[in-house]
């Protein structure tokens, strides 16, 4: 198994390269869609009420091949291996996650970037195929000794409003979160399975002659709907129909222990254990959570309802190989909140890894 770190837009820089690395880190997913700093190095990932994780920018040079290029580049030249790129921009792919007029256009460009993933040897692009977004998180001060973390406490769901998708904003001129004659009607998730298996149908062919993996992330939150759109992976038993909708070797699945541990009804060791052993688990995440969907709180990764230990034993007896990074973590209070909490969660999961691999 390999330590990673996930890395936010603002946050590839060569410095942050370099502390990922000294934390023991080999690998590296870069995170594109959206800043998600706040404060200058404050990173939370709770979202604000009306504009959600902000603008999703069309023309970020990173997509270019070139981008993509340089990118990898900056990676490889502090010694560490880009893995994966995780998740689309929605300035990309609204149309594809909203059946709009653009959708066949987003659709060639989306695989436009998987090919030149290919050509680059960037191996996974992870995704999350979900309209409403993770959507509806607040920050308190509910993790250990009052550090602030996100949690999700059943708030009252308003539609989405025109012009979001995924929970950012694609159209600036539209988005008005005030105007409730704007907004996106109701959607079943028989609907957005349909998307989905469209999606997949032109997807998949192109990743398999790629050689990338596409790897999807389950809703987060875990519930049947959300601002009326329906959702598709909210119990560990969904991933296999995902999987079944196109059985190909280029799809799998981006496992995020914290969404698993929050969906109701299902036990995240089986589902480990199940996921493992088929050989379809792309790259962890790893987080601790106490309380299921709809009211948890995301904890520090040794404190939750999640024996995290046991979650590694499994993924290494079954011969898990890929690559785990910390998602997001409750926030140390001091200086650099954002670097002392994930070099918290990393250096725990280090000393893990070794202990396993030796028992
Ligand atoms: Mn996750």
């Amino acid at each position: 198994m390999k330590l990673g770190l996930g890395l936010y837009r603002a946050l590839l820089t060569a410095e942050n390269l370099r502390f990922a690395r000294q934390a023991g880190c080999t690998h590296i997913i870069a995170h594109l869609p959206g800043h998600f700093v706040r404060d200058g190095a404050k990173i939370i990932t709770s979202d604000n009420a009306d504009a959600g994780f902000g603008i999703s920018e069309a023309d970020d040079p990173i997509w270019t091949y070139e981008g993509l290029r340089d990118l990898k580049a900056l990676v490889e030249s502090e010694g560490l291996v880009l893995e994966a790129l995780e998740n689309f921009a929605p300035a990309h792919w609204y149309d594809v996650l909203l059946d709009g007029p653009r959708r066949d256009e987003q659709m060639a460009h989306l695989k436009r970037i998987v090919r030149d993933l290919g050509r680059l040897g960037i191996p996974t692009m992870g995704y999350c195929f979900t309209v409403a977004g993770t959507w509806g998180r607040s920050e308190s001060p509910a993790a250990r000794a009052g550090a602030r973390s996100v949690g999700f406490h059943n708030p009252a769901q308003p539609p989405i409003p025109g012009g979001m998708v995924w929970n950012m904003i694609y159209d600036v001129e539209r988005f008005n979160a005030a105007d409730p004659a704007d907004v996106l009607p109701p959607v079943s998730a028989e609907e957005v399975l349909r998307r989905l298996e469209r999606f997949l149908a032109e997807m998949l062919p192109v990743a398999e002659e790629a050689g990338v993996t596409l790897a999807f992330h389950p809703d987060d939150p875990p519930l049947p709907t959300l601002r009326g759109a329906g959702r598709l992976v909210y119990h560990g038993d969904h991933f296999q129909r995902v999987l079944d909708l196109h059985p190909s070797p280029a799809s799998a699945i981006e496992f995020c222990v914290g969404t698993i541990s929050e969906m109701p009804g299902t036990d995240v060791y089986e589902t480990v254990e199940r996921y493992s052993a088929a050989d379809k688990i792309a790259y962890v995440h790893l987080r601790n959570v106490r309380g299921k969907a709809p009211d948890y709180r995301e904890m520090f990764i040794d404190d939750g309802d999640t024996d995290m230990l046991r979650v590694l034993r499994i993924l290494h007896r079954n011969g898990f190989d890929g690559v785990l990074i910390p998602d997001h973590t409750p926030l140390l209070e001091c200086d650099a909140p954002w670097h002392a909490s994930m070099a918290h969660a990393l250096g725990w999961m280090q000393a893990a890894m070794t202990l396993i691999e030796q028992e």
